[in-house]
């Protein structure tokens, strides 16, 4: 048996998500169908007998309340908590708040493919005129961090992983060697870059993958923190559902 195991979700749909905008630092709520996603995703966990001692989370509504749905389902809302600016969604700069269908209309799905999936070209940056520059920068909850000097405008998946895995590195990694079970609750790019990490794809193969909304994928690790043979993002869904919800993803950035 791998001597570690971890559990991921990415949020279930948001109300950005259903209306396929943007969204990166904006703080959208969870659709119904996004709170439906998300106690379906706490009773595959019931189901399959998980239990956590910590749980990890984004400063985002959406990632919150997916994690809180969850707990409550699983009958451990009290477990320790914590948040951080980290496990944020990568930040989508001046695209935010702009229809993904209408962008790959207006700029090419090539070009809309290259700011959702490259590794390293980011979405050109945020305008302090931008609609939404005020609501995010300005928000309370960033006031113990990012500091101002690293508060970001844009990020690639390179940019977001750079801020992510020193939380990875420095906070949960321990708890996993302390032998935690440890639920983290994010995003399709923040985990995105978690994964690319655990199972050293290259910049390449990263592009290809889409994390579904609401379903928890699980990890096993053995004593260095690697994946054991099979023990890769295995989702607690079946194959086929996964299949077409990640698909749909894919799909978010295409021309009509
Ligand atoms: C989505 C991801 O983030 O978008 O920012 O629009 O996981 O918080 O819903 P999330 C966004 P894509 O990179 O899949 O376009």
């Amino acid at each position: 048996m791998a001597p570690y195991k971890i559990v991921m979700v990415r949020h279930g749909e948001s109300e950005w998500n259903q209306k396929n905008l943007f969204c990166g630092w904006y703080d959208a709520k969870l659709s119904d169908k996004g709170k439906q996603e998300a106690c379906n995703a706490g009773k595959a966990l019931k189901d399959a007998g998980y239990k956590f001692d910590l749980a990890y989370t984004s400063m985002l509504t959406r990632a919150q309340d997916t994690l809180q749905a969850i707990l409550k389902v699983l009958g451990q809302a009290n477990i320790p908590v914590e948040k951080t600016w980290r496990l944020n969604e990568r930040h989508y700069g001046a695209l935010t708040g702009l229809n993904k269908t209408e962008t790959a209309e207006k700029y090419g799905e090539e070009q809309v493919t290259i700011w959702r999936r490259s590794f390293d070209v980011p979405p050109p940056p945020m305008e302090t005129d931008h609609p939404h520059y005020k609501a995010i920068v300005c928000d309370p909850r960033y006031k113990k961090g990012p500091p101002p000097d690293q508060f970001p405008m844009f990020e690639s998946l390179k940019l977001t992983i750079d801020r992510t895995l020193p939380f990875w590195n420095d906070t949960i990694v321990p708890q996993i060697k302390a032998g935690k079970r440890i639920l983290i609750a994010a995003h399709g790019n923040s985990l995105r870059g978690i994964v690319k990490h655990l199972d050293q794809m290259d910049n390449e193969k990263i592009m290809g993958l889409n994390l579904p909304t609401g379903i928890p994928f699980v990890y096993c690790l053995n004593e260095m923190l690697k994946p054991t043979p099979g023990g890769s993002l295995q989702f607690l869904g079946d194959a086929e559902t996964v299949k077409k919800a990640m698909e749909a993803v894919a799909n978010q950035g295409k021309a009509k």
